[in-house]
């Protein structure tokens, strides 16, 4: 394994949790030694197993994060927790909460709890998240958890970023499974219906089913189509040859892809946490097949080019300032359309 040279990488890698919290607030400020520690850290990451816990503000997540810190730590493994702070107007002191809620972990030495705020750049919080998840990773952490709240794109995007992702909801927070529709649902590897000793857990667990289903439909457009399929193609895109069974219960299909399974929980009391944690068990073990490493590589290659698109446009900033200003002005004055401006600038960019 090669060397790290990073005095703060170094220590990292060793286990340090003061050298971790330093790192993570230079690669937070974006200082390019923390940038060099990174790059040497990677080839040491990769083993954690990352989990995102989003879903609808207030919903439970902190409280649910708590207690898969616990059921980790029964197991005698390393947790780290990353919670993103959503500078939002829906959740504002979201943070405060979330210390609160996971401070009896405070004093274990082998449980670090890291948050992150929501940035404005381009990619700025998904980029910042997934480089704090490799320090994290490179600090041997087994389970990195990452908290947030499912309303924007940002946080869209760091569920991309990780394994495994739980959604949670609850019932009695208006229409709980229509707030969490747009995008989440696509990303949903197990569903959390918390606070399940309210009233309405049912018809929660009934409207996700359902909208499970929904979904499952679309996918697989006719019956037709799928027995087509019955005897060929694996993989996430190919129809399926089952019929749909009524209740997801969760677990792999027969054309090998993911169904989510819906657990319903009570995270004050703890209830519903052995059956969470057998539904990731669940989905870790589908991400060694072989549709889940197609996803693990998707997801390592929207990494890449991200890191592209930001690298490239980095570059061009510093050796076209002037050339970009003035492309700017000639499309104020409608003289080029912005089409053709941006093609001129990538063509004197890379010849
Ligand atoms: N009745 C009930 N209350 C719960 C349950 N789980 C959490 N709560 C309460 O719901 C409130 C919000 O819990 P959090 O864990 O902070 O929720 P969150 O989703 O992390 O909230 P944000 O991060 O602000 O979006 C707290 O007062 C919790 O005590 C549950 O299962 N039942
Ligand atoms: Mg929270």
């Amino acid at each position: 394994m090669s060397e790290v040279a990073h005095p703060l990488g170094a220590r990292v890698l060793a286990g340090d949790v003061r050298a971790l919290a330093r790192l993570c607030r230079l690669v937070d400020d974006g200082v390019p030694s923390a940038r060099q520690a990174l790059v040497e850290l990677f080839p040491h990451t990769g083993k954690a197993w990352t989990i995102g816990i989003t879903g609808t503000p207030g919903a439970g997540k902190s409280t649910l994060t708590d207690k898969l810190i616990g059921g980790f730590r029964a197991r005698g493994l390393r947790v780290a927790v990353l919670a993103i702070d959503p500078t939002s107007p829906f959740t504002g002191g979201a943070i405060l909460g979330d210390r609160i809620r996971m401070q009896r972990h405070h004093a274990d030495a082998e449980v670090f709890i890291r948050s992150v705020a929501t940035r404005g750049a381009l990619g700025g919080l998904s980029r910042s998240a997934a480089d704090i998840i490799r320090l994290l990773d490179a600090w041997q952490a087994a389970v990195v958890l990452v908290e947030t709240v499912g309303v924007g794109q940002d946080e869209l995007e760091v569920t991309r970023t990780v394994d495994t992702t739980i959604v949670v909801t609850a019932p009695g927070m208006g229409d709980e499974v229509q707030a969490i529709k747009a995008g989440i649902l696509e990303c949903a590897d197990v569903f959390a219906v918390n606070k399940a000793d309210r009233e309405g857990a049912d018809a929660t667990m009934r409207d996700l089913e359902l909208m499970l289903a929904l979904g499952d439909a679309q996918r697989r457009p006719s019956a037709a189509a799928a027995g087509a399929d019955r005897h060929g193609h694996h993989g996430a895109q190919s129809a399926c040859g089952a019929a749909a069974p009524p209740v997801p219960a969760g677990g792999a299909e027969a054309d090998g892809s993911w169904r989510p399974p819906i657990v319903r929980c009570v995270a004050t009391r703890g209830e519903g946490v052995d059956e969470l944690l057998k539904g990731l068990d669940a989905h870790r073990a589908w991400l060694a097949t072989p549709p889940g490493e197609a996803r693990r590589r998707a997801r390592l290659a929207d990494a890449v080019r991200l890191e592209l698109r930001s690298a490239l446009l980095g570059r061009a900033e510093d050796r076209m300032h002037d050339a970009i200003e003035e492309a700017v002005s000639r499309v104020a004055r409608r003289e080029i359309d912005p089409y053709s401006a941006a093609d001129a600038l990538v063509a004197r960019l890379v010849g």
